[in-house]
């Protein structure tokens, strides 16, 4: 019998659908599994045609059902086993799939295959979360967000599984579990849920010296990204580039996006929340989906022993960074996502990253919270995905040759044929080892009692926490000291935020002592005790701070445009052309789903109705309306939502003259600032549109007090 492919059936192959591609593999008797129509033919997971899929076998009409519809048991059997364990940490994800580009060949610190090329590409899948909530919590938590790289190169996979800040919580493994159960929700009430705001955070904190700096980072706008596509990326360990002469070089890796820093507010981030719970997710799939690839550089910091052993502070110490300004990083080559996975759960949620996984020519430091991560993360793939056999997984396989002897366990899917499945064996078959071009770990010398301590030099908890908060222009240190206020209101136990408020008195008197006033402290609290007192001689760095490396213009950014029926129709051309020629995007927002029509007739597809795109989910809104709708327009507490939120959010507001009594609603009117921009005729346009690139009016701060601190 011919066998006839699926898509020679009269269906085109680019809507295949998964029984399709199941019948397809299928070897046999696939012109039985086919209706008169070419569709196919539902079947059980054993391939058995099925009668009817819509009532389950019972006796009589109103009877009991029997144990022998076998493919109910086996529909709800599969149903019931749908979800693997979900991630303890970095449970909520998303990734994409895109590739890494060497810049130039690193071949004198590195022989990693992926770095001797210049302009080799080399196939990358990445997967952002957040760290503390669960699968099904919201994107806009403040919590830190995984960056985790998996680079399928020529030697093997490497995972550089980093995150959005280029510290960690504690100096030891040992110590994860701790943080881990703090911030999640408190065993006995279950709640709450994605929130590090509760006692028993920052009571672990408070009595964790350790955490401060990267308590800085959390507290900071960092915590609060507006897409992941503008977020830095950090290994945050120092690790080890390893030549062909066996000299190492210590490194330490950073991404940068190439479309510059940027956050959003924590009151925004909070209606963001409720509007839209994807909205990361969303932002990288509509991106990836138009085209808008997201880019980021690899930068590395590279140095020798000698600048090891004569900075200020431990490279192993993964509470601390080589400021950027004291080592600056060097790009090697850029990551470049260009497409979503075709399956959510068999990419995003199976991918298992695991931070052992190195080609030859990178290595470990002594970190030891990298030394403990390279032992965790084995474990934590065999719970999840319930065997040894994960490397099998499409994700998760090596894209190079690959041949071992492990076989057999749950779900095997390659099985070698053969006689041959250990070395050394006499029938001349099979790998070999390689001592040439296997992974031979850098030979440093080690030597010292077995002991459970702490290193004096990881003692300075303060310094660095200090300097990431001079380093910050003024709108981030107020949201800073806001932040803080909010998390420690939430904690019940007054010793808790006295312990914090301690702390902060090491970092940052003015930062204390603000925080102390909005907590209600009547006096202030002793510093608390430092081995080592923090030192106020480091330097501010600059790149440190997001407003400091925020965009140059609105590329890569969204204009929310309110408009309603009469709307003039060469303004709006006028605007949605000068914003796509920015490499923005613009969505259009009308009173009533669908859309408007304009002064000269024309019909204006909207993308939200009013009460679903308020302006939170845009970088900055114009206002397009027309005299005769506008007091209807007014009368919507949506409507004067979306401009009072845009104006104390900071954005940038263009609005038409017709838009002044919606502005006046909202009490704006009157505000005047150079954030709100008149748009009339070409000018206006040019004038906004310019303007936008700095993103957010952070002088008018102050007047709307967002955060209260
Ligand atoms: Fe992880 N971490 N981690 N972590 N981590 C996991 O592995 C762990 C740490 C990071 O998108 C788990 O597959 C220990 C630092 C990311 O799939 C687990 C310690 C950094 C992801 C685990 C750390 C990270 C994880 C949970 C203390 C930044 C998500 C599920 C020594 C450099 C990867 C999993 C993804 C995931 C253990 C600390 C980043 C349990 C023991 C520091 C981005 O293995």
């Amino acid at each position: 019998m011919v066998k006839k492919s699926v898509a020679s059936r009269g269906r085109k192959s680019s809507t295949a659908t998964i029984h399709d591609q199941i019948l397809e593999r299928g070897d046999g008797g696939e012109l039985h599994q086919f209706a008169e129509d070419g569709q196919p033919i539902l079947t059980t997971a054993q391939g058995g045609p099925v009668a009817d899929d819509q009532n389950s076998l019972r006796i009589g009409a109103r009877g009991p059902l029997l144990i022998d519809d076998f493919h109910f048991r086996e529909k709800i059997f599969h149903f019931d086993h749908e979800r693997i364990p979900e991630r303890v940490v970095h449970a909520r994800g998303y990734g994409a799939h895109g590739f890494f580009e060497t810049y130039e060949s690193l071949a004198a610190y590195t022989k990693a295959d992926l770095f001797q090329r210049a302009g080799e590409k080399t196939p990358v899948f990445v997967r952002f979360s957040t760290v503390a909530g669960s699968k099904g919590s919201f994107d806009l938590a403040r919590d830190v967000r995984g960056f985790a790289v998996k680079i399928y190169t020529k030697e093997g996979n490497w995972d550089l599984v980093g995150n959005n800040i280029p510290v960690f919580f504690i100096q030891d493994a040992i110590k994860f579990p701790d943080v881990i159960h703090a911030v999640k929700p408190e065993p006995d009430r279950a709640f709450p849920q994605a929130q590090s705001a509760h006692d028993n955070f920052w009571d672990f904190i408070s009595l964790t010296p350790e955490s401060m700096h990267m308590i800085m980072w959390v507290m900071s706008d960092r915590a609060i990204p507006r897409s992941f596509r503008f977020m830095e990326g950090f290994g945050v360990h120092t690790f080890r580039f390893v030549n062909t002469k066996d000299e190492s070089t210590f490194v330490k890796f950073h991404w940068k996006p190439k479309l510059g820093l940027q956050s959003v507010a924590w009151n925004e981030a909070v209606k963001i929340n409720g509007a839209d719970p994807d909205f990361h997710r969303r932002d990288l799939w509509q991106s990836i989906q138009s085209g808008n690839f997201p880019e980021w550089e690899l930068q590395v910091q590279l140095f020798d022993q000698d600048f090891a052993d004569n900075f200020e502070f431990d490279v192993l110490d993964p509470t601390k960074i080589i400021p950027e300004e004291i080592l600056p990083p060097q790009p090697v080559g850029r990551l470049v996502l260009d497409r979503m996975p075709d399956n959510f759960f068999a990419e995003t949620e199976q991918v298992a990253f695991m931070t052992q996984n190195v080609p030859p020519g990178i290595d470990f430091s002594n970190d030891p919270l990298l030394q403990g991560r390279n032992f965790s993360y084995l474990d934590t793939q065999l719970k999840r995905l319930g065997g040894p056999n994960f490397t099998h997984l499409p994700i998760n396989a090596p894209k190079c040759p690959f041949a071992h002897f492990q076989q057999d366990g749950h779900m095997a899917m390659r099985n070698p044929a053969g006689r041959v499945n250990y070395q050394p064996n006499s029938w001349g078959e099979g790998p070999r080892e390689s001592p040439t071009n296997g992974h031979r770990p850098f030979a440093s010398e080690e030597q010292g009692e077995k002991v459970r301590l702490r290193p004096e030099s990881f003692a300075d908890h303060y310094s660095q926490a200090r300097q990431f908060y001079i380093s910050q222009t003024p709108p981030e240190q107020r949201h800073i000291a806001a932040a803080l206020t909010f998390e420690l209101s939430k904690v019940q136990t007054p010793v808790i935020r006295e312990r914090m408020v301690s702390h902060l008195m090491n970092i940052d008197q003015t930062l204390a002592s603000t925080v102390a006033q909005k907590l209600g402290f009547q006096s202030m609290p002793e510093p608390a005790e430092a081995a080592v007192p923090t030192r106020h001689d480091l330097e501010p760095s600059p790149a440190l701070s997001i407003v400091e490396r925020g965009p140059k213009r609105f590329e890569g950014r969204k204009l929310g445009i309110l408009v309603t029926d009469g709307v003039d129709a060469s303004l709006l051309k006028g605007l949605t052309t000068a914003i796509t020629k920015e490499k923005a995007v613009f969505e259009v927002i009308a009173p009533k789903v669908g859309g408007v029509t304009a002064s000269d007739g024309t019909w204006v597809e909207a993308h939200h109705m009013i009460d679903g795109g308020p302006s939170v989910l845009f970088d900055a809104v114009a206002m397009l309306t027309s005299s005769a709708a506008i007091d209807d327009l007014a009368k919507e507490a949506t409507a004067r939502d979306f401009v009072a939120d845009a104006f104390q959010h900071c954005k940038f507001i263009g609005y038409d003259q017709s838009a002044v009594p919606l502005l006046e609603k909202a009490g704006v009117a009157g505000m005047e600032d150079e954030g709100l921009i008149a748009l009339p005729g070409e000018e206006g346009i040019s004038a906004f549109v310019s303007a936008l690139g700095k993103l957010r009016v952070w002088a008018r701060e102050p007047s709307v007090k967002l955060g209260k601190a």
